[in-house]
């Protein structure tokens, strides 16, 4: 482990101590005036939390409160304390920025290097970087995790799949670093240069930056014959470093001395009880530029406090299923993209190259999946094809609860990705 004290801290002393820095982010967070506003209007200060639970006192921050303090209304300290800014990727509209202080980037580092070696990184290790480096937090934030634990890093950063595979082949790192569409795109076009993506260096990835599913993980795992770890952050209250998995690979442990992690009903806004999948709300405990209170993620998982076989007393995140902004609605039935994934990968011969088009050519939603399919599957025999399609829309209709056609397309038919998937389309506000 790489801090054995704070991972395996006794639940009760962390919960100590989180109350201890959860009073004073709000007295940090007292000196933003987004936040003294708010606080001075409910009768707010660090005094009005005496348990965990008075967290339900405050306020929440959403993406829409980062955009109207665009681009640095939420920082609570000056501007020259800042040493890096970063910004999410803008995937929903218009982006946004996050500022860090020296101590911040050190204690992110920290947190990307728990994981990292919770994963199996060690410093003897070579590493490299194929996430994006820029304002996106990937690429910085995964790299100087990976120099933290002293293994070497490699920053290629993402694109250009075959000098990436070339760099692979001379220099031999064992640990691949992006997102796991990406990491598919690398083993496809590996292929395409005449390789067998198992002769590959590679013997784990850590992955993360967009939801997959369990049939992702074993896709990747079975194309570069490596073991694949799911992390997860968001640039809001960090970058990755939020959670990660441990070789149980049964949820990403949340650092719960950085991250208090609530799971609510995104209507509602109640907890959702136990073990039931609610929208994740993060309080940033330790962020000095911005100190995040109660952010509205949109990500939906669950939480699972049960013990886990690695020892760590941390609690457990589920994959995420979706973003609350990526479900759709479709003749009322609520659909993640993740669930179609699930169901066609279920489906012998699909692989996990697809896109999602939603339209409404009358009164009634249509959903169309694209689904490339093995070329060793792909066949002019037209009803060997149509038993496909139907074997695929049966599983959506399991997974899901909604009817999609079907099509079949041919293998690299579908945009290939160096960052995150986009894999919906929908046209119903176009017409
Ligand atoms: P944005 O995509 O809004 O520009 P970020 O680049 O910070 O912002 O990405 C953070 C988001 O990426 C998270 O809120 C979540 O939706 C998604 N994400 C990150 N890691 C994972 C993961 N391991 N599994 C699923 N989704 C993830
Ligand atoms: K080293
Ligand atoms: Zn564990």
């Amino acid at each position: 482990m790489w801090d054995r004290a704070a991972e395996t801290q006794p639940r009760a002393e962390r919960e100590a101590l989180q109350l201890e820095r959860l009073r004073a982010q709000v007295a940090r967070a007292a000196r933003v005036p987004f936040y003294r506003d708010l606080f001075t209007h409910r009768g707010i200060g660090p005094h009005s939390i005496r348990s965990l639970a008075d967290i339900r006192r405050l306020p929440f921050t959403t993406k829409d409160d980062m955009r109207r303090q665009h681009p640095f209304g939420l920082l609570a300290v000056p501007r020259r304390e800042l040493a890096r800014i970063h910004g999410s990727s803008g995937t929903t509209g218009k982006p946004t920025f996050v500022g860090y202080t020296a101590q911040d980037l050190a204690t992110w580092s920290d947190l990307c290097a728990r994981f990292l070696v919770a994963g199996g990184l060690r410093p003897e290790h070579t590493a490299q970087v194929a996430f994006g480096y820029g304002l996106f937090t990937g690429g910085f934030g995964l790299h100087y995790g990976i120099e933290k634990v002293g293994a070497a890093v490699i920053p290629v950063a993402a694109g250009n799949t075959r000098r990436q595979i070339e760099i692979m082949r001379d220099l031999d790192p064992e640990v691949l670093i992006c997102t796991p569409s990406y990491a598919l795109t690398i083993a496809d076009t590996a292929r395409e240069m005449g390789m067998d993506p198992h002769a590959l260096p590679i013997r784990f990835g850590h992955f993360g930056g967009e939801p997959w599913t369990e049939d992702m993980r074993r896709e990747i795992e079975d194309q570069l014959d490596i073991q694949a770890f799911n992390n997860y952050g968001l640039s809001e209250v960090i970058g990755p470093g939020v959670s990660g998995e441990c070789p149980a690979r049964s949820g990403m442990h949340i650092q719960e001395d950085h991250f208090l992690v609530e799971c609510l009903d995104p209507e509602t806004l109640e907890p959702v009880p136990e073990g039931e999948p609610g929208e994740l709300v993060i309080t940033a405990l330790t962020r000095e530029a911005m100190p995040m209170i109660r952010y509205r993620t949109r990500d939906i998982a669950r939480l699972d406090r049960s013990p886990c076989t690695c020892g760590r007393t941390t609690m457990r995140m589920s994959r995420i299923a979706g973003r609350t902004d990526d479900m759709l609605i479709i003749r009322g039935v609520n659909v993640f993209p993740s669930q179609i994934e699930e169901a066609l990968l279920r489906v012998e011969g699909t692989t996990p190259h697809y896109l999602i088009e939603v339209s409404r050519p009358g009164t009634l939603d249509e959903v169309h999946v694209k689904v490339e399919i093995h070329p060793e599957i792909f066949s002019d025999r037209m009803d060997r094809m149509q038993a496909l399609c139907d074997r695929i829309g049966r599983e959506i209709h399991t997974v899901a609860g909604i009817r999609a056609h079907v099509d079949l397309v041919e293998p690299r038919s579908i945009e290939r990705f160096v960052g995150k998937a986009k894999r919906v389309l929908d046209k119903r506000g176009l017409t």
